[in-house]
């Protein structure tokens, strides 16, 4: 049978000529459009190729499950075919009855296709990851800057030298249907797909870690995992069991404060921080060891979302950060960061400054070891199937390339073994270094063989060493043919001990640099997430004994935080004198705004016009407009709305326009939409949605401009206008401009009310 079926792929062909057309989908129409082609309204009958993915996916590279250059399309694993068929690709004429011994029944035992079907779905799912289980990604690219190379051979950071990469973003204790917005760690995983095997930079969003030895990582997951009588709470660390672990092991204390922080509620993927955490090794050419520790430099900042946003959009948006990510890439505003290198002499006692470098509890302050970038990860696509890829993606800080090595850091030396151990039961058995998205861009010619899921096809009869039946293959590499070879670490002579240097007992000194580091407002912020979580935790002991802990960090912040919980404070006991480190604050600097969403807030009777200038200004500086509308209908058949006044919130922008003062629309009735804040009887000016939205936007903190005079507007939104951030400007690109500008310091930080420590 014929499968080139050219008329149906013709028709595509037209169809997406068309879709790039038509103005709704041009580079103005907001991303998240489900898939490449727009859909008919009926049901397709005729048989076609399948549709290709949108033009900002991409999938792993076609490469055999040894890294060999398959020279296949880059679609080879997409489905195929016009029509529908079994797994062993026998076409189907029925796929929505069961066979049946007549009409009524019953259903036959020789339905093999039922039995087929329901089979593969009874085993969809895979266990999810034990920490990280929520997650998102986007393959990208690295480009070497060449200025590591006096101390790393690394071939990847050579300059010019451009690595497929692969990222994966995640929390940390909640489960894979979890809320993105919770407060928590942030994983920051990078694969790098270098010519001399794939490195992995594992790491998270805080540069510290709540344990020194790895034996201690079942205890803080436990502890920060749900109680396991009830299962809750989910994806937080704002309960008992939690708070009674970091309380009771004060090595905690410092990793904890981070999360406390507005670190821990990010206000995208994009606008993170990353952090390697331990201080690994780098091996020049001559052998030379140089202890690092890596860093990742957002372009656009790092950010976070105020506290009553995180909660708001864990009901609003789960997706939030995902949908952020996904829709960045999407518009064409490719996330940037720079790898960046704080290097240290390898003396034997592997301390800088006072500090030990083997503790990862501990950060060396960038005032004291400047970060040195090395080079720029671009991510550029976004993946095209969520469970082959990012699902399956395994990262492990084991996958290392020549001029890249470890330390004795204990919590390292557990990690080593921790993540292959991890992937035999999540992904069903030893060969997962076959799934595609992990399949090395190098050749591969190990001597592992068979196990479940076996993709190569190994040649030859002697898979072992040495052999001469198999001519000798394969060969150990020296170091001049680019082998990983282990640094030479010297190991001190010793006695076998369960024990952690004296160096590693200084609890509290860095996080009362953490927090002697933070501005006003974002001090304001630790001591509510603190009295937050506390309020959540049910036994008072617990909460005293946190109270203990903060008075070995600061008097006014324990103080503060106690008052919250009305306990009394214990007795200050933190050191009077430590250094601060402004690079810790997120605030004081100017950033691109590029991406950022801008909410559009229009009415029934918008000018068409009007609205067009002020999305097309948006787009012009850089920031993901979306049209906010009384209902779906369209300003203009080029002018779409994307949020209605019944889906839309504050929080999903990061400042808000209005073109118009929209009055309120037929929806506007609390027994329809219980955010309408609209009272019986009265004449409101204004939507009672668009008021809230308005006035919330204003509460934390957002940039918000209006045409003309709109002070009626602002009046009935609760909105002073001379407040800073409010513009009343004459024309749209003003307007965009004005907020623009604002938003490269996030947000309008004086409207906080100054804070009192
Ligand atoms: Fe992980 N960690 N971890 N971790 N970790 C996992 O590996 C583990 C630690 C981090 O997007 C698991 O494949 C131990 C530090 C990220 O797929 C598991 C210890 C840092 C991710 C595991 C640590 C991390 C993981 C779960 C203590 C920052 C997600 C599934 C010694 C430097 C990667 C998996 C992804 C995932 C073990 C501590 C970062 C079980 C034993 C420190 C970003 O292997």
């Amino acid at each position: 049978m014929d499968d080139k079926q050219p008329g149906p792929v013709k028709k595509i062909v037209d169809a997406l000529t068309e879709a790039v057309r038509d103005d709704d989908r041009s580079p103005a129409r907001a991303p998240g459009a489900p898939s490449s082609v727009p859909p008919e309204p009926a049901e397709p009958t005729e048989p076609r190729a399948p549709l290709p993915p949108k033009p900002d996916q991409k999938a792993p590279l076609p490469l055999s499950a040894t890294g060999r250059d398959t020279g296949v399309p880059a679609d080879a694993a997409a489905q195929n075919g016009g029509y529908l068929t079994t797994a062993q690709g026998a076409r189907l004429p029925d796929s929505d009855h069961s066979l049946k011994a007549g009409p009524r029944g019953p259903v036959l035992l020789q339905d093999h296709h039922l039995r087929e079907k329901i089979t593969h779905f009874d085993h969809e799912r895979i266990p999810e990851r034990v920490v990280h289980a929520r997650g998102a990604a986007a393959h990208g690219v690295f480009l070497g800057y060449g200025a590591a190379g006096a101390v790393t051979k690394a071939a990847f950071l050579a300059e010019g030298v451009e690595t497929p990469v692969f990222v994966r973003f995640s929390t940390v204790l909640g489960s894979r249907g979890s809320a993105d917005t919770v407060r928590d760690t942030r994983g920051f995983a990078t694969k790098f797909y270098t010519g001399q095997g794939v490195f992995d930079l594992v790491g998270n969003n805080i540069p510290v870690f709540f344990i020194q030895d790895a034996i201690k990582f079942p205890d803080v997951i436990h502890a920060g995992k749900p109680h396991p009588d009830r299962e809750i709470p989910q994806a937080q660390s704002a309960h008992d069991t939690f708070w009674d672990f970091v309380s009771l092991h004060t090595e905690a204390t410092h990793h904890t404060i981070w999360n406390m922080s507005d670190r821990g509620i990010p206000r995208s993927y994009r606008m993170m921080e990353g952090f390697g955490v331990h201080t690994f090794r780098l091996v020049n050419a001559e052998g030379a060891s140089t202890l690092v520790k890596f860093h990742w430099k957002p372009k656009l900042g790092v950010h976070s979302l105020v506290w009553e946003e995180a909660q708001l959009i864990g009901g609003m948006d789960p997706d939030f950060h995902r949908r952020d990510l996904a829709d960045a890439i999407e518009a064409g505003n490719f996330p940037q960061w720079e790898l960046g290198i704080q290097t240290f002499p390898d003396t034997p006692e592997q301390m800088f400054e006072g500090i030990d470098l083997l503790d990862p509890t501990k950060f060396v302050p960038e005032e004291l070891a400047p970060v040195r970038p090395i080079g720029l990860m671009t991510l550029n696509a976004n993946p095209t199937n969520y469970f082959a890829e990012t699902e399956q993606v395994a990262f492990h800080p084991g996958h290392l390339v020549p001029g890249i090595d470890i330390t004795d850091d204990p919590l390292l030396s557990g990690r080593l073994f921790s993540y292959l151990d991890t992937q035999i039961t999540r992904l069903g058995g030893p060969n997962f270094a076959q799934i595609p998205i992990n399949r090395t861009h190098a050749p591969v010619n190990d001597m592992l063989r068979d196990g479940f899921h076996q993709d190569a096809v190994h040649s030859g009869v002697a898979p072992y060493k040495p052999n001469s039946l198999d001519g000798g293959c394969p060969f150990f590499a020296g170091a001049g043919e680019h082998a990983f070879v282990e640094y030479p670490t010297p190991v001190a002579a010793s006695a076998k001990v369960r024990e952690a240097p004296a160096s590693f007992a200084d609890h509290f000194s860095q996080p009362r640099l953490f927090w002697l580091s933070l501005s006003p407002v974002e001090r304001e912020h630790v001591i509510a997430a603190y009295t937050f979580e506390l309020s959540k935790v049910y036994e008072r002991a617990i909460k005293e004994r946190v109270l203990t802990v903060l008075a070995h960090i600061d008097e006014a912040l324990c103080r503060e935080v106690a008052s919250g919980l009305g306990l009394p404070a214990p007795t200050a006991t933190a050191q009077a004198d430590t250094a601060a480190s402004a690079a810790l604050s997120q605030l004081g600097q100017r950033w691109p705004a590029t991406g950022r969403v801008l909410g559009i807030i229009t009415g029934a009777g918008s000018d068409p016009g009007a609205v067009r200038a002020m999305r097309d200004a948006a787009l012009a500086a850089g920031l993901s407009p979306l049209i906010i509308g009384p209902t779906g209908a369209p300003l203009a058949d080029d002018l779409g709305v994307q949020r209605t006044f019944a889906a839309a919130r504050s929080v999903e922008f990061d400042a808000l326009l209005v073109a118009d003062a929209p009055a309120p629309g037929a929806d506007d009735r609390g027994a329809r939409d219980a955010k309408s804040g609209a009272v019986a009887g009265g004449q409101p000016v204004l939507d009672s949605r668009i008021a809230l939205l308005i006035n919330e936007a204003y509460r934390h903190a957002k940039p918000i401009a209006g045409l003309a005079d709109a002070r009626a507007l602002w009046a009935a939104a609760g909105v002073d206008p001379q407040a800073p951030g409010v513009f009343t400007e004459p024309e749209a690109a003003r307007a965009v401009s004005a907020l623009a500008e604002q938003l490269g310091t996030h947000r309008v930080w004086e409207r906080f009310p100054a804070g009192a420590h």
